[in-house]
């Protein structure tokens, strides 16, 4: 995409510089055929293949990133102005943990992300891209940390006065230390 928009950056700017400093540059075609040329003939493959692309890299993100044999955690983040509560449903005994999310490390962790209220937007920069927290909708989200320790998260979606203060903290523990973490009976830093 990058090498895809610097060729075309190159060509729009050729074209702009070539009409400011070329006498008479372009006459010799009509207005409509730059139209259909420049408007239509050359964005309409270009958008075309970069949808294509974009839904396979988009499915990619979701399936290519686990094996068969890894079975993804499920986390719920729930976003609300303004911090995020993450609850495990498929680990029995844990409490619901304030701005301060668990994961195993090593483990493809699935997030999904809801809303009590407005838009957010879960965003963990090192782990992974964001997703935002629609109020009715679960959108889901899988993040991986290879190596145990902290990781900065934070709100990436304007939400309101305490916006900037929506940061959480995601800590990757060791597998075999991950179930003790979550349901709160194991402290180590
Ligand atoms: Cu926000």
């Amino acid at each position: 995409m990058l090498w895809g928009s610097f060729a075309l950056f190159t060509l729009v700017l050729g074209l702009f510089l070539a009409a400011v400093l070329v006498p008479r540059f372009g006459r010799g075609v009509s207005q409509t055929r730059w139209i259909i040329l420049g408007g239509l003939v050359l964005p309409l493959p270009v958008l075309t293949g970069l949808t294509f692309y974009a839904f396979a890299e988009g499915e990619f993100l979701l399936k290519g990133a686990v094996s068969e044999a890894d079975e993804v955690l499920e986390i719920r983040a729930t976003g609300r102005m303004w911090q995020w509560q993450f609850s495990y449903p498929s680990v029995s005994g844990s409490p619901v943990h304030t701005d301060l999310l668990h994961i195993p490390a090593g483990r493809t962790v699935e997030i999904i992300a809801e809303s009590e209220d407005v838009i957010h937007s879960f965003w963990v920069p090192r782990l992974g891209g964001k997703i935002d927290a629609v109020p009715g909708h679960s959108n889901r989200l899988r993040i991986r940390a290879d190596q145990p320790g902290r990781y900065g998260g934070i709100c990436s979606e304007y939400c309101g006065t305490g916006h900037a203060g929506m940061q959480f903290e995601v800590q990757a523990h060791r597998q075999e230390d991950f179930r003790e973490v979550v349901t709160g009976g194991f402290r180590h830093d």
